[in-house]
């Protein structure tokens, strides 16, 4: 049995990240392909409750930076070990909506802990589970944040703990985002993601069929 393949879905708000991993899975899943979707924090029961408290404050008080960072990392540990190398070493197809790439942007880039001192504790969460491709939704900070206040039009809803940060971190973070595609290109693929979501999504297709799926 050949392993399967992990891709990331990577970006700043509203990149329509949950948006085209659906579009992806759909044309995966019509080759027969079975996929697994999961999401970052969460994903696992703990995970789950570990996204309550790093977004709604679900323990009472706001997590430090530094519990920031673990936290992230705990969910990720448990999503790895629980769902993703079991998905992987059966041949499932894993996407992952967000993962460690994220806490290199916003808690390294974005908050200013050391980017190395990230990836050094983003290896200890994930093991062997390195992503195959990720795909980096590139969108400028205002049209992130207009889709992401579109969305919540009408709900109760309000914008989350990390959501709610100043523009200039968002900023930051995206540009995190740019420079870890420079330092990684053999990995990251980035998309103009400002755009309808049907091209982006043919971009993304030709994307992954050509590097996974053009061998025959
Ligand atoms: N975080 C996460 C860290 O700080 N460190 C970490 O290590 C990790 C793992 C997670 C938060 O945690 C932070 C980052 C985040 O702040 P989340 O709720 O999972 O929070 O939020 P996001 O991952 O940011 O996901 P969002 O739901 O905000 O955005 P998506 O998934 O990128 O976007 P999507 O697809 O939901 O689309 C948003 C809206 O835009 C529309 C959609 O219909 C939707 O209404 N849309 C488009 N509109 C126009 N054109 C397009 N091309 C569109 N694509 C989607």
């Amino acid at each position: 049995m050949n392993r399967g393949r992990l891709i990331t879905f990577e970006g700043p708000e509203g990149a329509g990240k949950s948006t085209q991993a659906a579009m992806l899975i759909s044309k995966l899943e019509a080759r027969g392909i079975e996929v697994i979707y999961t999401r970052e924090p969460g994903g696992t029961k703990l995970g789950e409750a570990i996204r309550g408290i790093l977004q709604y404050n679900a323990a009472g008080e706001d997590p430090c930076a530094e519990s920031e960072v673990l936290l992230f990392e705990a969910s990720r540990a448990q999503l790895v070990r629980n769902v993703i190398q079991p998905a992987l070493e059966r041949g499932a197809w894993v996407l992952c909506d967000r993962f460690a790439d994220s806490t290199t942007a916003y808690q390294g880039f974005g908050r200013g802990f050391s980017v190395e001192l990230m990836e050094t504790i983003n290896r200890f969460a994930i093991g062997r589970a390195v992503p195959d491709m990720t795909i980096l939704l590139d969108v400028n900070v205002s049209l992130g944040m207009q889709r992401c206040a579109k969305r919540q039009v009408g709900k109760k809803i309000q914008y989350d703990r990390i959501e709610s940060e100043a523009l200039e971190f968002h900023e930051k973070v995206r540009q995190g985002y740019l420079e870890l595609a420079r330092r990684f290109p053999e990995r990251f693929r980035k998309v103009d993601a400002m755009r309808h979501a049907e091209p982006i999504a043919e971009d993304i297709w030709k994307l992954v069929s050509d590097a996974f799926l053009s061998q025959g």
